[in-house]
Parts: C-alpha cells; sequence; structure tokens
C-alpha cells in the first residue's frame, strides 16, 4: 500500500510514523564486499553503477566544531546573561562528516538535522521559532527533504560555532536539507562549493567564499557552486596553490580532522507485520531471551482474519495456540516472533533451492550446488538491478560464509547479468491501467497469432532499450510471416537458386551470431531480407535449403515453423532438429576485377569484392598507387561505372 496526501491509499486512514523494533539484517557489513566483487563478474556497466551508487561509498573526515555561547552573550535588555545552562555549554561540539576538508576555510556555517539530538542541549535564544520549524520538518519524508524544492532553515541565535581552520565564528541552523540518518547529522556548509549550501546561503544572506580555483577557471558564480576539485584559495599561505588532494591531507592533520568512510546503505529491514511471508524463525523466552527455533520449516497457522491487531501487530500475534509455545532451550513460556519476512525475501535464494528441490534434509546437496551454481547468465527487467540484485549477492555472500554454499563456488551467485528494454505504450509512455494503455498480449494473440508476438518484441528494437509498442510494426511482422507461408507454398522446388543458397547460409550466421548477442532485432530483420530476395527469384529454394530455414526460423516463429516442418514429411518435433550449420565456402564473398579508365583509356585493374558500390569502387581507385599519377591534381568532371566490371574517370 502507499502513503498519499499522509493517509493509507487503500483505507484513507491517518498514516502515523511509530518507533518498532523491528529484525534487521546486517547487510551493511558486506558493504565493501558488494563493491570489490563487481570486479570479478560480468554485468552491464550501468547494472555495476547501480549497485556501486546504491551501497555508496564515500570516504572522508569527521570534524569537530567547538560551539561557542554565550556565556557573555547579551541579552536584549543589555544584561549579561548568567544563566547556568549557559556556562554548561562551553565544552559542546558539533561534528560534522565532510567528503572535501579541502574547503573549510570556506565554511561560513554549520547546518543540524531537525532530529539531531545535540538541539536539545543547545541554549539558543529562539526556542519557539526553532521547535516550530523542527515540528514542520518532522513530517516530511527523507525523500522530499532531499527533492529540489527551496531550502527552508532556521538560524540557532545566541550561539556560534568556530570553526577549526581559521577560528572564524560561524552561524549555526537547522535544516532539513541534512538527513539524520547520514554522516554525523551535521554539516560544515561551504556555499561556494555545494550546490545545496549555495542556494541555502543566498537565502538567508551567508558569506560565500571560494577556495578552490578549477582548472578552467571557469566562474560559475553567483548561479551555481563550483563542485569540482582543483587548487586552493583564500585559505592562507600555508594551504594556498595546494590540490584538493593534497589540501585535504595537509589541512585535516593541522585540524585533527579523523578520516571516515560513510556508507548510504542501510541495513536491511527485514520484518512485516502481516500474515502472508515466511515466518521469522526466532521465540522470545521470559528466561533466556530471543532463542533460534530449529525445528524447521514453521508453518502459518490457517487464519480467518488477516488484519492486523490493533497494536499494529501481525495478525499471526492473534493466534495464540501458534503464538505460544515452550522455549527450546529451557522449556519454559515463550511466545513466537510474529513478524514475517518481506515478500521478495526468497527471491533472494530460491534459485539455489531449484538445485535440489526434493531435499528434506539439507538446504541442498553440494554435488548439485556444485553443478548448478553459480547462474552463468540472469536476463531480468532493469528495476531489479538495484535492491533485489545487491540483497541476493549479499545472502549469497551470507551463505558462502556459513559453508552453505561450497567455497569452490566464489561468492557472487552470478556470473552474467544483462536486462531487457521496457515495453512502453504506444506513443512512448509507461503502461498503466489507470491510462488505459496497457496492450494485453492475449488480444495480441487473438488478433495476429502468438508468433506474430513473439516476433515482434524481438524485433522491436535493441534488446536493452526501452520501445514503444507500434501496431504499425505488429502488422508488419505479420505480413512477414504471411510471406513465408506464401513461399512454402510456391516458392520451394528440388533445385532451387544458388544465389539464394548462398544468402541462406550467411543468414544463418548471421542469425546465429544475433541469438548470442541477444541482437534479435536484427537477427529478424536478416529473415526479412531473405524472404525478399526469396520472393524476387523465380528459381525459388531448394527443399533442403529451405528445411535448414525453417529450423532456423522455428526458435522465433516456433508454431508456423513446426506446422511447415509437419508438411515437408519432419518426423519429430522440429525442436529436436539439429541446429543448422553455415558453409564457410558459399558465404565467402567473391572478388572482381574492376577496370579502371581514365578518359576511356584503361590505366590499370584492381581487385574488389563483388558488388562493391560506385562510391566505394571510387574510394579504391583514388587512393591505388598506379591510378594516383592520372588523377593527381586533376579535376574529375565525371564518372562512368558500370558495376562488377569498370569505372571510367572523365578529366
Ligand atoms: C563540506 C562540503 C564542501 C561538502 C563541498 C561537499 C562539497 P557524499 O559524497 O554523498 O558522502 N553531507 C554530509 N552529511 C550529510 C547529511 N547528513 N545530510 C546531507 N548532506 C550531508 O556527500 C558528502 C557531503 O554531503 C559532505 O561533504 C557534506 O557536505 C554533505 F564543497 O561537506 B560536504
Ligand atoms: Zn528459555
Amino acid at each position: 500500500e502507499e502513503v498519499v496526501n499522509g493517509k493509507c491509499e487503500r483505507c484513507g486512514g491517518e498514516v502515523v510514523k511509530k518507533e518498532k523494533e523491528q529484525w534487521m539484517l546486517k547487510i551493511t557489513e558486506y558493504a565493501d564486499r558488494l563493491l570489490e566483487d563487481l570486479e570479478n563478474v560480468d554485468f552491464p556497466e550501468r547494472v555495476k553503477t547501480l549497485q556501486r551508487d546504491w551501497v555508496g561509498k564515500s570516504t572522508g573526515a569527521e570534524i569537530i566544531f567547538k560551539i561557542k555561547n554565550s556565556e557573555n552573550i547579551e541579552n536584549k535588555n543589555g544584561s549579561k546573561k548568567s544563566d547556568r545552562s549557559f556556562l554548561n555549554q562551553k565544552e559542546k561540539s558539533v561534528k560534522v562528516f565532510t567528503t572535501r576538508v579541502d574547503t573549510i576555510f570556506g565554511a561560513t556555517y554549520l547546518v543540524l538535522a531537525p532530529e539531531h539530538p545535540i538541539v536539545n542541549e543547545l541554549s539558543f535564544t529562539n526556542k519557539d521559532e526553532v521547535d516550530k520549524y523542527i515540528k514542520q520538518a518532522l513530517g516530511k519524508s527523507d525523500i522530499e527533504r532531499q527533492e529540489n524544492k527551496e531550502k527552508t532553515g532556521v538560524k540557532l541565535e545566541g550561539i556560534t560555532a568556530t570553526n577549526p581552520a581559521n577560528n572564524k565564528q560561524v552561524p549555526i541552523f537547522i535544516a532539513d536539507y541534512v538527513l539524520t540518518g547520514y554522516g554525523t547529522g551535521a554539516i560544515m556548509a561551504v556555499p561556494a562549493h555545494d550546490q545545496r549550501d549555495l542556494e541555502f546561503a543566498k537565502k538567508y544572506n551567508q558569506p560565500i567564499v571560494r577556495v578552490i580555483m578549477g582548472v578552467q577557471k571557469k566562474p560559475c558564480f553567483p548561479d551555481r557552486a563550483f563542485e569540482g576539485e582543483g587548487f586552493i584559495i583564500n585559505s592562507g599561505e600555508e594551504f594556498n596553490n595546494l590540490k584538493s588532494q593534497e589540501a585535504k591531507e595537509k589541512i585535516g592533520q593541522k585540524i585533527g580532522a579523523d578520516k571516515k568512510i560513510n556508507y548510504k546503505l542501510r541495513d536491511w529491514v527485514f520484518s512485516r507485520q502481516r500474515y502472508w511471508g515466511e515466518p521469522i524463525p526466532m521465540i522470545h523466552c521470559e528466561k533466556c531471551g530471543w532463542v533460534i527455533e530449529e525445528s524447521l520449516p514453521i508453518e502459518l497457522p490457517n487464519i480467518k482474519e488477516y488484519e492486523p491487531t490493533k497494536e499494529g501487530e501481525s495478525p499471526l500475534a492473534k493466534v495464540d495456540k501458534w503464538v505460544n509455545v515452550k522455549c527450546p532451550k529451557c522449556k519454559g513460556k515463550a511466545k513466537r516472533e510474529t513478524d514475517v519476512m518481506p515478500n521478495w525475501a526468497g527471491s533472494n535464494w530460491y534459485f539455489m533451492r531449484y538445485c535440489d528441490s526434493k531435499n528434506d534434509k539439507e538446504f541442498a546437496n553440494e554435488k548439485n550446488l556444485k553443478y548448478w551454481m553459480p547462474v552463468d547468465w540472469y536476463n531480468g527487467g532493469m528495476e531489479h538491478t538495484t535492491l533485489h540484485l545487491l540483497y541476493s549477492r549479499f545472502i549469497f555472500k551470507f551463505l558462502w560464509d556459513i559453508g552453505v554454499v561450497p567455497k569452490e563456488l566464489g561468492n557472487e551467485p552470478y556470473k552474467k547479468r544483462t536486462s531487457h528494454g521496457m515495453v512502453l505504450a504506444e506513443g512512448g509512455v509507461k503502461m498503466s491501467k489507470s491510462k488505459g494503455n496497457v496492450i494485453n498480449p492475449d488480444d495480441v494473440i487473438k488478433e495476429y497469432g502468438a508468433d506474430t508476438l513473439r516476433i515482434y518484441e524481438m524485433f522491436m528494437g535493441p534488446f536493452e532499450q526501452a520501445i514503444a509498442w507500434d501496431t504499425k510494426g505488429v502488422k508488419g511482422v505479420r505480413r512477414f510471416l504471411d510471406k513465408v507461408w506464401r513461399l512454402s507454398d510456391e516458392g520451394v522446388n528440388k533445385k532451387g537458386s544458388l544465389e539464394l543458397k548462398k544468402l541462406l547460409h550467411k543468414t544463418i550466421k548471421k542469425v546465429t551470431e544475433d541469438i548470442e548477442n541477444l541482437k534479435f532485432n536484427t537477427a529478424v530483420s536478416a529473415f526479412m531480407e531473405f524472404s525478399n530476395e526469396w520472393q524476387a527469384t523465380e528459381k525459388g529454394l531448394a527443399e533442403d535449403d529451405f528445411k535448414d530455414l525453417l529450423k532456423l526460423l522455428s526458435v522465433f516463429a516456433p508454431h508456423m515453423a513446426e506446422e511447415l516442418w509437419k508438411e515437408i514429411g519432419g518426423k519429430q518435433s522440429i525442436t529436436l532438429e539439429k541446429w543448422p550449420e553455415y558453409d564457410i565456402k558459399l558465404i565467402k564473398e567473391e572478388k572482381i576485377n574492376l577496370i579502371i579508365q581514365v578518359n576511356g583509356k584503361v590505366r590499370g585493374k584492381i581487385e574488389a569484392q563483388a558488388g562493391i558500390s560506385e562510391q566505394e569502387a571510387k574510394e579504391l581507385a583514388v587512393t591505388d598507387k598506379g591510378i594516383k599519377q592520372w588523377l593527381d591534381n586533376k579535376e574529375v568532371k565525371k564518372v562512368f561505372f558500370v558495376k562488377d566490371k569498370l569505372i571510367n574517370f572523365v578529366i
């Protein structure tokens, strides 16, 4: 279910955020391996990039900014404040995470996430205003907060922080573009070199100090922050002119920054409060705490009501008989966990179970696993190239670590990953029920046949690309099949054309190679070209050649090919026939001798491919050593070309 305007999409109920104890899988422990092992697999580069981005490894540093108040901040009446809480603040500090220590001389303010715990400990003077801001910020989701909307924030009046690089006092803000779950939940803002900070600084009139000069020395203010690396400026003699990389080291050392690696990857919340899902095999005992249930599988009880409990627990919590069990350890009173696994938990390992699905003694027999795994080639949609792919790689590594997956297999589940493009609706938009533009395959099959649908989908475009549905294209494919059907009647005889035989062998080569490379669309084009030539020759196609054509076509148009195969006397199903092989002699290009004339006089001969075009012949001739002397510095007025025979330059 989705949340729409703070309400449940399905029932309209109010949606509230609640803290909950849930089971998590510690995928973050595997972050580095999930990155490093990408080197060993054959995935498309964009898929690897998605995996890397999701893990989001970021190398930077943590820096402490001391907070200064305020013992002697003047209050509005002009009298010195001497409140004790202010005195206690002397030692307070904020830690920020940055990937750009080299920009610290340009850090003109700090920003805390609205949830930052230190906010409660600071004594700024505009508490009401700050509380109000925090309250509305907490109502937003992380996604809303990262959207490219106008930045909002509030300044903490009466306190400042010390920039450890230059000892300047900088203001502290709370703003919701800083997230609590990442880094330290606090940043040093460098408006000259971070676009978000720049937008914020302009709105709240904060100074913008440029400290990095790009190599191209292009000015980019005032609209955009220069986010690249380069040479240091405005950072004191000691650091000016250093390159960013070097400055990170040197400035870091000077101010005592702690090197730190952060990951965007979060641990995987593995609990769901519903019925459908694999039970989490944990039991909570009053005495022993959490104990693992070892008598597996745990089966879901039959229930009548699938609604969660009032407290938001899984409906399983209502089934006393199922919940109340004996502790496996001390046999005392205990309760089963009622959360279940997410509905896609199993998609991370089911394929390993397929290796030995009847085995009720173990996960899978080692011999079978060794035989089948790792998966040679996994093709699927792009929508599964982030999370599902990452999670299943993680689970496989975990199973490898605990010895369930044989060590020899390595710890990547898929050797090769490809993905097909999405089929869009006519006009290039996403198909969706609500737009009413969904193409139903059953309808297409009824009107044009299953073979047409199948070939059309292969023919639509390059395998990886998203392509819009086009009914004209469907009709074109149907016409192609009709043509083959017709020619199978009129165009097949004992002897057949040699030319056509040659083209058939080229087609066998092309289609075979295209299939291996997932270039189904160009394979279909080759069939279409062949059918056009076939239609054009009167000599027709020899019977044996026709059989080869059918075998080739059988993986594209299985129904029609099978039917025609029977008609021509095929005994067993065409799917059991051997794949045709091309004869290298038949596909060799023929060579011809092209005569070259200049003003009608023969000046030479060159060897060329049969069938070469006028343009190609011209290029060959003018670059030929013997001919060059006749054409150099002369203006060619006209060219006569007789295909496969001669070319005559008139100068
Ligand atoms: C100063 C700075 C100067 C930054 C500069 C960037 C450019 P990645 O690469 O994604 O790790 N940041 C740190 N914690 C944050 C949080 N909780 N919420 C929002 N932003 C946060 O990005 C790291 C950079 O993102 C950090 O480096 C910090 O801004 C910001 F010219 O620090 B930077
Ligand atoms: Zn116990």
